[in-house]
């Protein structure tokens, strides 16, 4: 446990480190009951301190036992140095140190408990394995150090530990050496070559089976490439290799990028508090992120697995070999790389569904981050602890920022821009603003003002209206912008903002775009830079009122204002060229109409669905069915998006109170009768998707899938026991996961009296079958964690009892606890305030074990504000009552205290 009241670390306060560290020879003797840790640095002071010669070496360590200190050889005595909770001090340093700047090597023997480790931070055993994490300040959990980015290393490391428990024994770069001890130990001993910050270090020791493949570089160098799971996985890694590949020649394609040691290893553990984590050439990954196959995991796993893949590959990259200064320029390396492998995936599957799947979950969830008590901007100017800004604003804003500068340059100056950072970087460790500044210098373009982006927070509102004069034949947008306040940030400046537009005519033809003041013909589609609190753009040479399509593929992350009519959007759902554009248009509707029938209900008048939304719906699955039957190509995973309504959590995000069952009921209504008024379409759709038996796992298999689950979906609803029967069999019958799970989720949510025995037989089945697949067992909780059906909580709770369930593995918290606080709102925001009980119970059980999950399970509580008085207060009395808590880690300190205020 950290100190109760936790050290505000400030941007504004960083300086260079007082000692440098040129290289780290580790020796790691892993046992059963503690594990011992040699370590030899070679230190000097950095001329580049501004104390030099005079500050103290201050190492940073916690939770480990120091049995002995030497420099040059000579062993400390007690007073000259200071252990306490935190930090290594050591006084005096030999006086050629300090007089001539020379080396001294510091020798330090210390004992952690790799087996008590439950924050999974440092060392630790996840099942029979030893693994790390070290990022962001895990390393000071495993031997004194300074524990910070800037300070990169040269690392050797020999891993020694009992053959038959650990045949494997993994660290960065190469194994150079090995060899067997008497006592029936062994060892091997890895260099890497190349420099870097210790949160990049990593180790695993354990009984793995290997998969190997290899890569050709496009300088001709041959990569071996493993993957490590348990024995009973190897069958599942097929996928993650072929990502991994993909990822590898995408990046030297696209950016340049060849990859430098002669080994790449990826390592899968069950307990692994996010997805997966970059260690320079041994990438340690969540089983989540990597086991895939068609019978265990859903098309969405699947793609999952191929995105953190690629994420945690592209790192090498961006975030080892040019890494962060400080934590505060965390987006430097993850929103860049969370913008590369949306590329990436862009370019494996379709561009326009992988948009429109990011946006949406921007839209949900970073959105309501950036109105919420813990909003901060993409480069954060203070934190208490930085595990709490491993957010959806740094990464998923992050990647936002980086896509509006590729908006701003264009794709070629934005290639130059990245060649020149990387070359500039290479081997140091940046900030944003050199980031910037390479786009710049390549490209000419003035970022100047877009730098806000990185320095406000708060999600933007852009107003635009328009004005047509029809005898001057000019067509004016007025665009305004503003921003609401943040935590901090009262105030805000105008943001540099990418508007990227096209006007259509009545035909649904593209207008020329032609700027006042300016000659040429003008092109078809065009990126407006708004830099201001209020400005016009008058296009000249229209001939009659056009329709604006704004925002294309969602050019900047703002919340867009502009008032199309119910008509307008229905012409452009089908009409607009943009992809992403056609899609929003239908959500717009879809959104006007659920925001009225909420009023409606909430006034307790009858609903009636607006009939355009039929017919828009109607004429997705018509021209859908029409192409098929033609045999016409199409996107159908487009489709299969078109057809789906705005998500509960996006409505709620949209609403000023959010009213949980008012959403709820108006969102079923909606669904309820699309699926009653269009059943004989949706039977038709569902008909020519029907499984064939094959199972492809490429992209028009992934669409076929999507297609028909969720017509089933609309036709589970019309209430028809044909429909549930043809759901039971699909339960029983299929052969992959993403149809076997979208069945089972069904059969959980079917309100049908007889659907109730079908329902309880699947979930036991399901269990019987799987219950040796823990991802899957993850699933099967999720499923009923997230159930509509009353009763939802006592299920939860049971089934924390259950013998699958363990408090202390982050993915079935995530799957049961996880899934119903933060996706199931019906039941969480229960009136009485039991969901919110249950929620600060459990905060405080993982507050000891594992604080990073505790901290990120919070979310759903922080949100208070958005509520009606009843929930409000309720929610702020767990909040409060946790806050009580006497022995608080940094992690949740941070988030209940900010979230009060
Ligand atoms: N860089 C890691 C995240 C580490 C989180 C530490 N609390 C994974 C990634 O973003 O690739
Ligand atoms: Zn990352």
């Amino acid at each position: 446990m950290k100190n109760p009241l936790p050290r505000t670390i400030f941007l504004k306060d960083y300086q260079a480190p007082a000692f440098l560290i040129d290289t780290t020879d580790l020796r790691f003797e892993l046992g059963e009951e503690s594990t011992r840790v040699l370590s030899r640095l070679l230190m000097r002071r950095n001329p580049l301190h501004l104390e030099h010669s005079a500050a103290p070496l201050v190492l940073n360590g916690q939770n480990m036992q120091l049995e002995s200190l030497a420099i040059d050889g000579r062993m400390l005595a007690a007073d000259e140095y200071r252990v306490d909770e935190e930090f290594l001090t050591i006084f005096m340093l030999p006086r050629a140190v300090d007089e001539n700047g020379a080396g001294f090597i510091l020798e330090c023997v210390t004992v952690i408990k790799p087996q008590e480790n439950t924050s999974l931070e440092g060392l630790y055993k996840s099942k029979k394995m030893f693994c790390t994490q070290c990022e962001a300040e895990g390393f000071r959990k495993i031997t004194y150090y300074l524990d910070r980015p800037d300070v990169m290393s040269r690392f050797s490391t020999c891993v020694v530990a009992e053959e038959a428990r650990y045949p494997i024994l993994l660290s960065n770069g190469n194994a150079v050496a090995q060899g067997r001890e008497e006592d029936g130990r062994h060892w091997v001993r890895w260099e890497d070559p190349f420099r870097k910050p210790c949160y990049l270090f990593a180790l695993v020791a354990g009984d793995l089976a290997c998969v190997e493949d290899s890569f050709t570089t496009c300088s001709g160098r041959t990569i071996t490439l493993r993957i490590f799971v348990e024995d009973k996985d190897v069958d599942k890694c097929d996928h993650a290799m072929l990502s991994l590949k993909n990822a590898m020649a995408w990046d030297e394609k696209v950016y340049g990028r060849e990859y430098d040691l002669d080994i790449f290893m990826i390592v899968a553990v069950d307990d692994f508090n996010m997805g997966a984590m970059e260690n320079k050439g041994l990438n340690i990954f969540n089983t989540s992120c990597v086991l895939a196959n068609p019978a265990t995991t859903t098309d969405t796993g699947f793609q999952r697995v191929e995105a953190v893949v690629a994420h945690e590959y592209f790192h090498n990259w961006s975030g080892n070999r040019v890494t962060c200064r400080d934590w505060f320029q965390l987006s430097l390396k993850e929103g860049f790389t969370v913008f590369r492998d949306a590329e990436f995936s862009s370019d494996m599957g379709s561009r326009t569904v992988k948009r429109i799947d990011d946006v949406s979950f921007l839209r949900t969830a970073q959105f309501a981050e950036d109105a919420g008590p813990m909003a901060h901007s993409v480069r954060p100017e203070s934190y208490m602890e930085i595990s709490n800004f491993y957010t959806l604003t740094i990464y998923e804003k992050g990647a936002e920022v980086v896509r509006m500068i590729r908006e701003l340059l264009g794709e070629d100056a934005f290639r130059r821009g990245s060649d020149l950072y990387f070359d500039r970087h290479d081997g140091q460790a940046a900030t944003t603003e050199d980031f910037v500044r390479a786009m710049e210098a390549a490209s000419g373009v003035d970022l100047t003002l877009f730098r806000r982006w990185y320095s406000q927070a708060g999600t933007p509102q852009l107003r635009v209206r328009e004005q047509f004069d029809a005898s001057a034949q000019t067509y004016t947008l007025l665009v305004e912008q503003s921003c609401p306040p943040t935590p901090e940030q009262p105030e805000k400046l105008p943001f540099h903002i990418p508007l990227r537009m096209g006007l259509l005519d009545r035909g649904g033809q593209a207008v020329a775009l032609c700027l006042q003041g300016e000659s040429s013909p003008g092109a078809l589609e065009r990126v407006l830079s708004v830099t201001q609190a209020s400005q016009s753009f008058v296009f000249t040479g229209v001939h009659e009122r056009p329709v604006p399509s704004l925002l294309r593929g969602f050019s900047a992350p703002v919340k867009l204002h502009f008032d199309h009519s119910r008509d307008e959007l229905m012409f452009l759902m089908t009409h607009d060229s943009d992809g992403f554009n056609r899609w929003n248009a239908g959500q717009q509707l879809a959104v006007g109409v659920l925001q009225e029938l909420l009023g409606d209900y909430q006034a307790g008048r009858t609903l009636v669905l607006d009939q355009r939304v039929v017919t828009a719906w109607d004429h997705v699955l018509q021209s859908c069915i029409d192409k098929c039957r033609r045999h016409q190509p199409q996107d159908k995973e487009m489709v299969s998006q078109l057809l789906t309504l705005p998500s509960e959590a996006y409505l709620s995000e949209l609403a000023s109170e959010i009213d949980v069952a008012g959403i709820h009921a108006v969102r079923e209504f909606v669904a309820d009768t699309l699926a009653r008024t269009l059943a004989g379409k949706f039977a038709v759709l569902h008909g020519l998707h029907a499984a064939d038996g094959v199972f492809r796992a490429d992209a028009a298999g992934i669409a076929r899938r999507a297609l028909r689950n969720t017509c089933l979906a609309y036709l589970m609803r019309t209430e028809n026991a044909h429909w549930l029967e043809v759901c039971r069999r699909q339960f029983e019958d299929a052969h992959n996961m993403t149809d076997v799970g979208s069945a089972l989720r069904l059969l959980v949510n079917c309100e049908l009296p007889e659907a109730a025995p079908v329902r309880r037989k699947a979930l036991q089945d399901f269990y019987t079958r799987w219950q040796h697949e823990a991802l899957v067992v993850d699933q099967w909780f999720s499923v009923q964690a997230t159930s509509s059906l009353p009763g939802t909580l006592d299920q939860v709770l049971s089934l924390m009892q259950h013998p699958a369930f363990d408090i202390r593995n982050p993915n079935k918290v995530r799957a049961l606890i996880g899934a119903f606080c933060g996706q199931n709102a019906l039941h969480f925001h229960e009136i009485s305030g039991v969901g919110y009980e249950f929620l600060a119970e459990r905060i405080l059980q993982l507050n000891v074990l594992n604080p990073q999950i505790a901290s990120r399970l919070l979310t759903p509580l922080t949100r208070w504000r958005k509520y009606d008085d009843t929930r409000q207060r309720l929610m702020r009395v767990q909040l409060q009552r946790i806050a009580t808590e006497p022995a608080l880690s940094s992690d949740v300190y941070e988030v209940v205290v900010k979230s009060l205020k």
